[in-house]
């Protein structure tokens, strides 16, 4: 999974992405590569199962966090205004400035306003480019993807109408429309990004409930030991990190799931989208064990530890054979029969 930081310039995506990764501030040239960080998911039922089977492995899920570079604009395509790297991401993160740092009075709505228009724009262009090409092919008599054809017009209706395409499921999630990698269909995250001494989310004018971090802050405390990090969050009414809230909102936002496989050789976490079938979860782990599923034995993490051992979930009654129609729910424990 990666997600990719976005948002008007000077909004702090380089100061979170440093926080995020725990990384310092490299001054000098201009970047011309994204920055890229995979990541462990934190995930404390993956600790709690380590303590109980003592693998000699522990895995947590991991995510991909990218801070593309600012493109160089070129005037007369507005599709450079933002970095291409935003296409292939599984998510956006849009960082919108709640801070002054002597860049003037923040003003998050219309930032934030003005990033959605660039979101739409982009998209109705890509959108727009795509059918022209289509409607030439076809006057020259080649024969057109009708279906494409139909989902893009549907695409440009609601972008003409201002609406985001993630508002429409079938449309954002289509295969056809997949390669374009058009920007307002992606699960989208805003981090308002507060000033040092206020805790409180912005009204940004619709329905997104941004995610308040301080990059600033947070980036100190990136750089702490462990326990001066509890006693100084603590201090400053952070519950969690930048990092821990992110990733939920991040999963809230992509509909992921975690599920997981234990024993003594490795505890690990895997991700799938929500509403996944147990083949599919055992796709994740291996193509073998998807092409070759006969089943999956399912333990329920709360019961596991309710209960206090694999063994003792059995005998509650608790253990579940599922066949290939399960759908995998948050927090399962798979072990997954396979045949090749
Ligand atoms: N006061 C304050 N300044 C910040 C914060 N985050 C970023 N900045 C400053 O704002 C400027 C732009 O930040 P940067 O991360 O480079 O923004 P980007 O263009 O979105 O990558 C830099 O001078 C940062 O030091 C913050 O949370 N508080
Ligand atoms: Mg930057």
């Amino acid at each position: 999974m990666k997600l990719a930081l976005c948002g008007l310039p000077s909004s702090g995506k380089s100061t979170l992405f440093l926080a995020l990764s725990g990384r310092k501030l490299s001054q000098g040239k201009a970047r011309e590569e994204a920055s890229q960080a995979l990541l462990p998911v934190p995930d404390a039922r993956v600790d709690r199962l380590s303590a109980m089977y003592q693998p000699k492995k522990t895995t947590y899920a991991q995510i991909t966090f990218i801070d593309p570079p600012q493109p160089l604009i070129k005037a007369d395509d507005p599709l450079t205004k933002l970095p291409a790297e935003l296409r292939g991401a599984d998510a956006l993160v849009e960082v919108v400035r709640n801070f002054d740092g002597g860049l003037g009075a923040p003003q998050a709505v219309a930032d934030h306003q003005a990033f959605a228009q660039e979101l739409l724009l982009s998209d109705l262009i890509t959108v727009e480019r795509r059918l022209e090409r289509m409607a030439q092919d076809r006057q020259r008599g080649r024969k057109q993807d009708e279906e494409e054809a139909a989902l893009l017009e549907r695409a440009k209706q609601m972008l003409e109408q201002e609406t985001p395409l993630r508002g429409d499921a079938e449309l954002a999630g289509h295969v056809k429309l997949k390669g374009f990698g058009l920007l307002s269909a992606k699960p989208l995250v805003v981090v308002a990004n507060n000033a040092e001494d206020d805790p409180t989310p912005p009204d940004l004018g619709d329905d997104s409930a941004p995610v308040v971090i301080r990059a600033s802050i947070e980036g100190e405390l990136a750089e702490l030991a462990d326990d001066e990090r509890a006693e100084f969050m603590a201090e400053l009414g952070i519950g969690q990190s930048a990092l821990d809230r992110l990733i939920q909102a991040g999963y809230a936002a992509m509909e992921l799931i975690s599920f997981f496989t234990v024993g003594q050789d490795e505890v690990r976490a895997w991700t799938v989208r929500r509403g996944a079938l147990a083949p599919q979860a055992a796709g994740v782990i291996h193509s073998d064990l998807e092409r070759g599923f006969i089943r999956a034995e399912v333990m329920v993490y709360d019961d596991l530890l309710a209960q206090g051992s694999e063994a003792a979930v059995k005998k509650a009654g608790l253990f579940k054979l599922a066949g290939k129609d399960h759908v995998v729910s948050d927090g399962e424990i798979l072990h997954v029969r396979f045949s090749v």
